[in-house]
């Protein structure tokens, strides 16, 4: 741990905060408001001046174990010391192999191939690639149109932004985006399901969405339907019971494939491997990411059904099947940090702690219904939503507030819009959970005062 002095070193006065262009970030205001975390511990991060954070949302959703964890850094030392890094093209290492085999078995059957790639950005496209490829390679090759949905996230690639549904991270790049998407519409129905506890009752119905598209498309074009099974970025938008369900039999009726992404829901987020186990619904492909590596090693990927990989598996045996891939696909320091995280996940009963603290969460989160400027809170798994009124005229800026005086309050909170998103490391006591609420009640009274 580093002493005062070389803690002051790294506060925002001793940095050129100007040459770092920070994503997602208003450039501005925070080089004028700086907040610097210079150490992580379990499930606090200690800022430049001092303060103890806890970690709401988990890093950005991908770090449920917490920060530090002695099994990673030692995976990590360890591997740096036997092999930094190989190519996985026309070569591999031992671990890469094992982490692919690992993964394919925490999937639903029939799930047995696995992809790497780095990010979820990189996760998704090779999905959307993979799927009109699939059908190319049997000779379907008029389906190429992707469908996604309103307020979906799958990242800032061409194809996720495409199929994405998050308005502010389109519009600005329309010319870019990929030709022959279409979207469902999203699930959020205030009226019906406000305040719902896990899954809202009503709303299977609107996976309908999908036979008007086909009507509109005809079924013959349309590759692929990509949805989060638990919409995560927009605010954690839980899905209504029955919804994916209906989604899955609709795509199989008309052989379309159904992509979840789940680089939020995936390794233990939902108390399941995936949202897949979770909401019991088996999808033709899964992207994964965040968690995977505990956030430590930036690592992603695409688990894919038999179906769609033995598809691939023809023609001359010296062929390249698919033309895609990544200098760091299936980096050995991500492979070996995998297995650590996975192994912990395993060791310490991870799912199943989720699963225990879920009604903490539902019951401490729900606590907060009747505060003044509260709209809508939903829950599901480890990761909750709190909908804000807005200050008219003025999106996101409440939320904003919220977000500042909760730092007042010992918490690193999220929010996107007027949203307010928390998603905390499983390894959080459930006192820790209710402190947080708590926390962030205190910070929604502060900032509607
Ligand atoms: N798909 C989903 C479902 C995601 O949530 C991505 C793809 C992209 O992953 P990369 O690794 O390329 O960023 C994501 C990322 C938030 C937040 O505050 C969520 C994400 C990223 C940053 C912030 O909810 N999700």
């Amino acid at each position: 741990m580093m002493d005062r002095a070389e803690q002051k070193s790294l506060s925002a006065e001793a940095l050129n905060l100007d040459p770092y262009w920070m994503p997602f970030t208003a450039n501005r205001y925070f080089k004028r408001n700086p907040r610097i975390i210079v150490a992580g511990r379990g499930a606090y991060y200690r800022t430049a001046e001092g303060e103890e954070l806890f970690d709401c949302l988990s890093g950005l959703w991908c770090c449920p174990l917490g920060h530090g964890h002695p099994k990673i850094v030692e995976a990590l030392r360890n591997q740096a010391e036997t092999l930094d890094y190989c190519p996985s093209f026309q070569v591999g290492n031992p671990l890469t192999f094992r982490l692919a085999e690992r993964v394919a078995k925490m999937a639903p059957g029939g799930m047995d191939h696995v992809f790497f790639a780095n990010s979820g950005s990189e996760s998704v496209d090779t999905a959307l690639k993979i799927a009109i490829a699939y059908h190319r390679a049997r000779g379907d090759a008029a389906r190429t149109r992707l469908i996604g949905r309103e307020r979906g996230y799958h990242g800032v690639g061409l194809g996720g932004i495409s199929v994405g549904g998050m308005v502010s991270n389109r519009k600005a790049f329309a010319t870019m985006m990929i030709p022959g998407v279409d979207h469902l519409r999203h699930t959020w129905d205030p009226a019906r399901m406000a305040f719902s506890r896990g899954q809202p009752a009503w709303g299977a119905e609107l996976a309908d969405d999908l036979e008007r598209l086909v009507a509109l498309h005809d079924a013959a074009t349309i590759a692929a339907v990509i949805v989060e099974p638990m919409q995560g970025s927009t605010g954690v938008l839980v899905p209504p019971v029955g919804y994916l369900e209906r989604l899955r039999e609709i795509c199989t009726k008309h052989g379309i494939l159904l992509i979840f992404d789940e680089v939020i829901t995936g390794f233990g987020r939902m108390g399941a491997a995936f949202g897949a186990e979770r909401f019991n619904v088996v999808p033709d492909m899964i992207c994964f990411a965040k968690a995977v590596t505990n956030g430590v090693i930036p690592m992603g990927g695409v688990i894919a059904s038999n179906q769609i990989h033995d598809a691939f598996m023809t023609g001359p045996e010296r062929s390249v099947e698919l033309f895609h891939g990544y200098t760091y696909s299936g980096h050995p320091m991500a492979a070996a940090v995998g297995h650590a995280a996975l192994d912990i996940m395993h060791e310490e009963g991870l799912f199943e702690r989720v699963r225990t603290l879920e009604p903490v969460l539902e019951e401490a989160i729900h606590a907060l219904r009747d505060i003044t400027g509260v709209r809508d809170i939903r829950n599901i798994g480890l990761a909750a939503g709190i909908d804000l009124d807005p200050l008219p005229g003025q999106p996101g800026l409440r939320a904003s507030q919220v977000f500042e005086k909760a730092i007042g309050e010992g918490l690193l909170c999220r929010f996107t819009g007027d949203t307010i998103a928390v998603g905390p490391p499983f390894i959080s006591t459930p006192d820790e959970l209710r402190h947080m609420a708590e926390g962030l009640g205190k910070a929604i009274r502060a900032a509607f005062r």
